[in-house]
């Protein structure tokens, strides 16, 4: 047991309280929608349909090694005609609608999400709208969906549906096939109000309340994407929708922000996320591809993605005759039976405040931290630098009658590891600390004649600002419409001079104007958002000439200058670049 020490940084110390973790800025009504998807953290993904019988080929060509396996019918350009043929015969008789919720309870998941429609247009349930479905289609007449629904329902896994709201090979006015049908003769209104949307409804009505709609390939409109929000909110107003509803390219619609396929953020966010991962290479099933993940990867990425504050969306793609591939069923019991001695570093847990280690990764909960050791460290010691608080007592989750030793010196907590009960993929440690685990910030430092770099992730924000995630432009910093609404960043300056600020940012239209404020120590900057062009349109900028006129810690701050309607900007970076004719550093005398 140790107090913790004074830092060197005591003047420019700061606390990120994450204890439990409400993104800012969220209605409290919002946040409540969110609990269960907040607590539960891991999903089964479940990509089938007609394309499962292909399995990778067709008529003797295989799919490119990389290509996803349902994404055959455009790969190939199979006519409407001739993929529906093979979809006529699909008899998936192995079919066990228990087994898939069995199999995702015992791996610890908590929620499924099928394949409603995949964006070869075909629906895994009897749908009326298209006699294009499972049941009147194909031999097999059973509803997959409904099926699945009532399993999930038995086993307490919560049930939810993907669609492919957007994209749609077989309908004639349905985005994406170009090879039967004219993309300019395309009346793709008629296809959302004929097709898309009475289908969602479908959804939404036939089969009890939904966790969420996944939504995938974002319509082009913010208007388009609306009425599909607002079908769910009218039919299902708890049922969370994913952030692809919308285009990736505009703000971020929906309850959550999805990464990109397999994304991994670099750091923690400020909102609710969740990134859809295969478990080979493929989403869909294809018989060439035999690159499954080891249960020891699948445990470190749920790590990695939790401690960040993320949901971890796992997928399995089903064989043509209905059974699950082998070996995904001994991946995920692997992974399950972990999830059931180490389950509650996982559920219910927060973004890590003390950011990442060598030796592995970090959660919190109430006043708990989680280390997860991905491996022991030689010398049987794991250092955790940064953690503020005071440590009550530590031990193995595994037994927590056997205390551990722990010291602390020059700011890093040492716990002394036990040689037995190491776990494949994480052994988790757990440390009881006074108050809610808090972070001592660790300035941005500089090398020799070397710039300051400021980004979203070495950054902090506070009031409504969030740290956010977008497909096409990493990180950003944005939701600030008032002063309070800050990025801030601790420096320490160990070579003073003149520097030159230089700021990237996108702006849409409708934020071109606004006023900001950069503070740098004592100076101030009072800028005006200049246009960029798009949402995600990024564009640097420069601010001027500053002077840090001495050694030591300064606090650069960014806000508003007035309280607005509007966002401010989606910022990427400020730069403070040693200003010099000569390539040398300005200095001071
Ligand atoms: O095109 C789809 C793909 O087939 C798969 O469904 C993934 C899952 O996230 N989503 C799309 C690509 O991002």
């Amino acid at each position: 047991m140790y107090q913790s020490g004074i830092s060197p940084f005591a003047p420019v110390l700061l606390t990120l309280a994450l204890g439990v973790f409400q993104p800012a800025g969220l209605a409290a009504a919002d946040a409540d929608r969110m609990a269960w998807f907040r607590h539960d953290k891991f999903g089964m993904f479940v990509h089938w349909g007609p394309y499962s019988r292909l399995a990778g080929e067709w008529k003797g060509n295989r799919i490119p090694p990389g290509t996803e396996a349902e994404w055959i019918m455009q790969r190939f350009n199979i006519p409407v005609a001739e993929y529906r043929a093979m979809a006529h015969g699909w008899n998936p008789v192995k079919f066990d609608a228990a087994q898939f919720a069995k199999l995702a309870r015992a791996a610890g998941m908590k929620y499924l999400v099928v394949t409603a429609k995949h964006h070869d247009g075909f629906a895994m349930y009897h749908s009326r709208v298209s006699a294009y479905n499972i049941v009147d289609w194909t031999p097999f007449h059973r509803d997959i969906v409904k099926e699945l629904s009532e399993a999930c329902r038995r086993e307490g896994i919560r049930f939810c549906v993907y669609y492919s709201h957007r994209e749609d090979w077989d309908d004639p006015n349905g985005y994406g096939n170009h090879w039967d049908y004219d993309p300019a003769r395309k009346d793709f209104e008629k296809y959302l109000r004929e097709k898309s949307l009475p289908q969602l409804r479908e959804l939404l009505t036939g089969y009890g309340p939904l966790g969420l709609v996944w939504f995938d390939r974002g319509m082009d409109t913010t208007e388009q994407a609306k009425r599909f929000i607002d079908l769910v909110h009218e039919l299902q107003p708890e049922c969370l929708i994913n952030g692809r509803v919308g285009n990736y390219s505009h703000e971020l619609l929906g309850d959550y922000q999805n990464m990109n396929d397999n994304g991994m953020p670099a750091g923690g966010m400020d909102e609710y996320w969740e990134t859809p991962q295969t478990l080979n290479g493929t989403w869909g099933y294809s018989k060439f591809d035999q690159e499954w993940k080891t249960p020891a990867n699948v445990i470190q990425r749920m790590v990695e993605i939790v401690s960040k504050g993320g949901n971890y969306l796992l997928n399995i793609g089903p064989m043509a005759d209905g059974a699950i591939p082998a070996p995904s069923v001994a991946v995920l019991e692997k992974v399950g039976e972990w999830m059931r001695r180490n389950g509650d570093s996982i559920y219910g847990t927060a973004a890590c405040p003390v950011g990442q280690f060598p030796w592995g990764r970090c959660t919190v909960k109430g006043e708990r931290v989680y280390l997860h050791a991905f491996q022991r460290p030689a010398d049987g010691v794991l250092r955790v630098g940064g953690l503020r608080n005071q440590v009550k007592v530590a031990y193995a989750l595994q037994t927590p009658g056997r205390k551990l030793e722990v010291s602390r010196e020059n700011g890093v907590t040492a716990i002394q590891l036990p040689a037995q009960g190491w776990e494949e993929g994480s052994t988790v440690f757990v440390l009881e600390v006074a108050g809610k685990p808090e972070a001592e910030a660790e300035p941005v430092t500089q090398g020799s004649d070397a710039p300051f770099h400021l980004d979203p992730v070495n950054g902090r924000t506070a009031g409504g600002a969030m740290k956010r995630f977008n497909r096409d432009g990493g990180f950003h910093i944005g939701r600030w419409t008032k002063p309070e609404d800050q990025a801030s960043w601790d420096l320490l300056v160990s070579q003073p001079g003149r520097y030159r600020v230089r700021i990237r940012y996108a702006a849409s239209r409708e934020w071109v104007g606004r006023k900001y404020v950069v503070q740098l120590g004592g100076q101030r900057l009072e800028k005006t958002v200049e246009a960029t062009g798009e949402w995600y349109a990024y564009q640097s900028f420069d601010l001027g000439v500053v002077t840090l006129a001495r050694k030591g810690p300064m606090r650069v701050v960014i806000h508003p200058a007035e309280a607005g309607k509007e966002n401010l900007m989606y910022f990427g970076w400020l730069l403070l670049e040693p200003e010099t004719a000569s390539g040398r550093l300005g200095r001071i005398d």
